[in-house]
């Protein structure tokens, strides 16, 4: 049961369940108001516990209607029933026995959007990560795994499509007054669903309603048919069309990839309005923000379509790892989270392009998880302590948890890596299993020692790698000098060094990497890996004619903030020469993000280099490269990202204003060549989906907010908007007039006319609502106020609180960081609303706070004082109120 209010639950107190639930059979039935539901399931003591120990069952605003031990209902002197949890004395000390429990539950006030609630007329559940107890009592961990069947009543008309977990079995009406059944039946009907594959409660779903549904067929490698449907509400299915393609691809992949098939006679996927996060990996029946569902060109950007095919991938990789194998408990959630980003990392990189995929994943990884690591909110990704669970599904444990796996496999190379995954799968197939489990197959299979490895998990914070570099012309020997250092932070977790791979390369002033023969070093040093494992190293390079180029840290191969002294002449050169695309992206943008945070230090922009500007243009002209990645390339850094450089002391209008200068500088000096390749890029091609198109998409649309910048009108993005055929375009188009023109006649038109055709599309509708909030203006928190007055915006749907909330605290520092603070009393204020309905995505949201300490004085005051007003407000949720506890600690 849940620790008291307060109490952190800890890894260290970790011990198994007394009893295990060996099956369970439950019978749900949905009225209109509330649903009945009836638990049964055997259990035992485990061997070895203790008889006399009480059960002791989660709850979570339960209401028991029944309990029977086997079948006799139970004396109430042998129980104690709240809405938390479900005590229950003198159970037999050996055998299997039965406990049948009763609850009712009602799914139309539930607006946590955890356990049972409705989406739109839609009967649904999530229950990862302790959902399960707001539908009956249970031991609610997921180191208690059971089988599963369902039985489902409903309504034939309000629910004529019934899910749950695992394979079909049964189903039709229920018997009415003339069979003989009860005359309340007459129009309801049944289904039955039995899911084989033992699980944990957080991975049980059921589906009820009115849905559309697209239909198609897998045969895995080894002969098995597969159905496969995706449901959708009324209308929308054929907008699922690239979410199947990408189901079935992802399917295949892992087969080819990872060996893995799939296990079920059928795969479910269900879209959702109203979800709490992107995607939900419950057994054979997932379930989806619409979101990662539904696109067509007309209503979806190419971003969308990138982030449909990882979640649907991810979600469906999850089968592996996370559903076959689960955590034996949530702190080690890394194990499947971690390694199922890894995964769909892996898979995008296979499906599209490697290095472009790579660039969005560090650019995410740079802009999410390193600001949580450096705040108040930083943990190990395998943390040892959490007050609410749910706020630990975080970038830490995701993204840095998927580079921890990369690291393995950098380390071990990708042949024993494939061994120690196939051992993983072999050993621990059907187990609640820990990361160390997971690391001691990689040991086994490759007799590599991972102790020290094993720091990353247990150390929070993000090591600096410091590099230096000395070339003697006379010896021709290049000195590389590393250096690795752990700032203590606020998890007070360990700095010991760690094993850092660094990949690298030294490339020639022509271009071509060079290989000069080792000298000497202090520190492994493998093809193009160097492993520091000490403090420091040295390593020292003969035969070299020339001072090479130092390509450092290729593919971002560790989780580290880079200290390198690098010239900007080192840094003109590899953006042109490095053979590695990465390190073309990283020279140049690192230059980049150098020259603003110094522009934004010293209090204005001053005239930017000139060369480095030349260096975009160039990317962005330069034929040998794809063109997404010379939109990646030729593009400035937001303003959040801008913040996040400057580290301390920031005043955000300088960020701003540093930013617009640099925008107009970039767009003069490209102003030819880049119009030459809009022109170029304007093939009127049909829409196709491919990261081919989409790459020419996104460099064509990333150069029109510098040469609008330049122009200071805005009818080249006017144009744009009205020669628009796809909503990549639309878009791109749109927030060029709404961040840079907000004043324009046109733009408030551009907007009304966007409104007008998308009113009723609810996920376009949502692209509305943020780009409004996150436009850098003076006047954006008195539209936002608008905004959340809108008739159609509706703080209890998740997607349409984000996209304002999350379009301002996250996307917009100018307002957010406004230097009265009204941007943060604002926020508070929403916050305090939200968090009545929905804690888990007001906890969410909050965490925008968490790097407030590198404000400047004034706003850092300003912060502290929302924050605290905030948390002063009586009756919050433990979820929020662990997020203000930990920011303002
Ligand atoms: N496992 C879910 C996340 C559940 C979040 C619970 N607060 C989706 C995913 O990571 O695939
Ligand atoms: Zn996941």
């Amino acid at each position: 049961m849940r620790n008291e209010d307060g109490a952190p639950v800890r890894l260290e107190d970790y011990r198994q369940t007394d009893f295990a639930i060996r099956h369970v059979d439950m019978t749900i039935r949905l009225f209109e108001g509330h649903a009945d539901i009836t638990t049964r399931m055997d259990l035992s003591r485990r061997d070895g516990a203790d008889v006399t120990a009480p059960l002791m069952l989660d709850g979570d605003e339960l209401v028991l209607t029944g309990l029977s031990l086997g079948d006799e209902p139970l004396d109430a002197a042998r129980f104690d029933a709240g809405p938390d949890g479900l005590t229950i004395r003198d159970l037999p000390a050996t055998g299997e026995f039965r406990l049948t429990i009763g609850t009712r539950v009602v799914p139309e006030t539930n607006t946590k959007l955890m356990g049972l609630y409705r989406s739109n007329g839609i009967w649904c559940t999530q229950c990862e990560a302790e959902g399960f107890r707001r539908i009956t009592y249970f031991l609610d961990r997921p180191d208690v795994l059971a089988t599963y069947r369902v039985r489902l009543e409903a309504d034939r008309n309000a629910a004529p499509v019934l899910l749950a977990n695992g394979n079909p079995v049964e189903g039709g009406p229920l018997p009415g007054a003339s069979e003989g059944g009860d005359p309340a039946d007459a129009l309801r009907h049944f289904a039955v669903w039995d899911d084989p594959f033992p699980k944990p409660s957080y991975l049980f779903a059921i589906v009820a309603g009115r849905l559309d549904s697209l239909h198609n067929s897998y045969t895995t490698a080894s002969g098995r048919d597969v159905s496969l449907t995706i449901y959708t509400e009324p209308g929308l299915a054929e907008r699922a069309g690239y979410a199947m393609d990408a189901l079935k691809r992802s399917m295949r992949w892992d087969e080819r990839r990872f060996g893995r098939e799939y296990d079920l006679d059928v795969f479910n996927i269900v879209a959702i309005s109203d979800f709490n996060m992107g995607a939900m990996e419950n057994k054979g029946l997932n379930v989806f923000n619409h979101k990662y569902v539904l696109l067509d060109p007309d209503t979806a950007t190419d971003a969308d379509y990138a982030g449909v095919e990882t979640v649907i991938a991810h979600e469906y990789f999850h089968n592996w790892t996370g559903n076959r194998i689960t955590c034996r408990d949530w702190f080690q959630l890394c194990l499947k989270e971690g390694l199922t980003v890894y995964r769909d990392q892996e898979f995008s990189s296979d499906e599209r392009s490697r290095p472009v995929k790579r660039i969005a994943s560090v650019h995410g990884l740079k802009a999410n998880q390193f600001p949580e690591d450096q705040g108040p909110l930083q943990h190990p990704v395998r943390p040892v302590a959490y007050r609410e669970i749910n706020n630990f599904y975080t970038a830490t444990i995701y993204d840095k948890g998927a580079e921890l796996v990369r690291m393995i496999a950098t380390i071990l190379g990708q042949d024993a890596f494939r061994k120690g995954m196939d051992l993983y799968f072999e050993r621990h197939d059907g187990d609640a299993a820990t990361v160390e489990d997971f690391i001691a197959c990689f040991e086994d299979a490759s007799g590599a020692d991972l102790t020290q490895f094993f720091l990353w998990y247990r150390q929070a914070g993000t090591p600096q790698l410091e590099v230096r570099q000395i070339f003697d012309e006379t010896s021709g020997r290049l000195t590389l000098e590393l250096r690795q250092s752990l700032q203590a932070g606020a998890a007070g977790t360990g700095t010991l060094p760690m094993h850092i791979p660094v990949r690298f390369g030294l490339v020639g002033r022509n271009g071509g990497d060079l290989a000069p023969a080792l000298h000497s070093a202090d520190t492994r040093v493998e093809a193009d890996v160097i492993h520091l494992t000490q403090e420091q190293a040295t390593i020292v390079f003969e035969g070299l004619d020339e001072r090479p180029y130092l390509s450092i840290l290729r593919d971002f191969s560790a989780p580290v903030q880079l200290a390198y002294k690098e010239s900007s002449q080192d840094r003109l050169a590899l953006a042109r020469l490095d053979p590695n695309p990465f390190g073309r992206w990283r020279a140049l943008t690192d230059m980049v993000g150098d020259a603003l945070a110094a522009a934004v230090r010293s209090g204005g922009a001053g005239t930017p280099d000139e060369r480095m500007l030349d260096a975009m243009v160039e990317a962005a002209q330069d034929e040998a490269l794809e063109p997404a990645l010379r939109a990646q390339m030729a593009s400035l850094p937001g303003e959040a990202e801008i913040t996040r450089l400057v580290a301390d002391n920031v005043d955000t209008d300088r960020v701003h204003d540093v930013r617009v200068e640099m925008l107009a500088a970039l767009g003069h000096r490209g102003k030819a060549a880049f119009e030459r390749l809009r022109a170029a890029l304007d093939t009127q091609e049909a829409f196709s989906p491919s990261a081919d198109s989409a790459g020419r998409r996104a460099l064509r649309n990333t150069l029109l907010a510098p040469l609008s910048a330049a122009l200071g009108t805005s009818e080249l993005a006017q144009e744009a908007f009205a020669a628009s055929r796809n909503m990549s375009d639309r878009l791109a188009a749109l927030t060029v007039l709404a961040h840079q023109f907000p004043e324009d006649a046109a733009t408030r038109q551009a907007l009304a006319a966007f409104y007008d055709r998308f009113e009723e599309d609810p996920l376009v509708l949502d692209k509305w609502f943020m780009l409004q909030a996150s436009a850098p203006h003076a006047g954006t928190l008195a539209r936002v106020e608008a905004l959340v007055a809108h008739p159609k915006f509706r703080l209890a749907n998740p997607n349409r609180a984000r996209a304002v909330l999350a379009g301002v605290a996250g996307l917009n520092p100018y307002v957010f960081h406004q230097a009265d603070g009204a941007g943060y009393r604002w926020m508070a204020g929403m916050l305090a609303e939200l968090d009545a309905l929905n804690p888990q995505t007001a906890a969410r949201m909050a965490t925008a706070f968490r790097s407030w300490r590198s404000m400047e004085p004034g706003r850092r005051a300003a912060a502290q004082e929302a924050l605290r007003q905030l948390q002063a407000r009586p009756g919050l949720s433990r979820d929020l109120k662990d997020i203000l506890d930990r920011t303002l600690a």
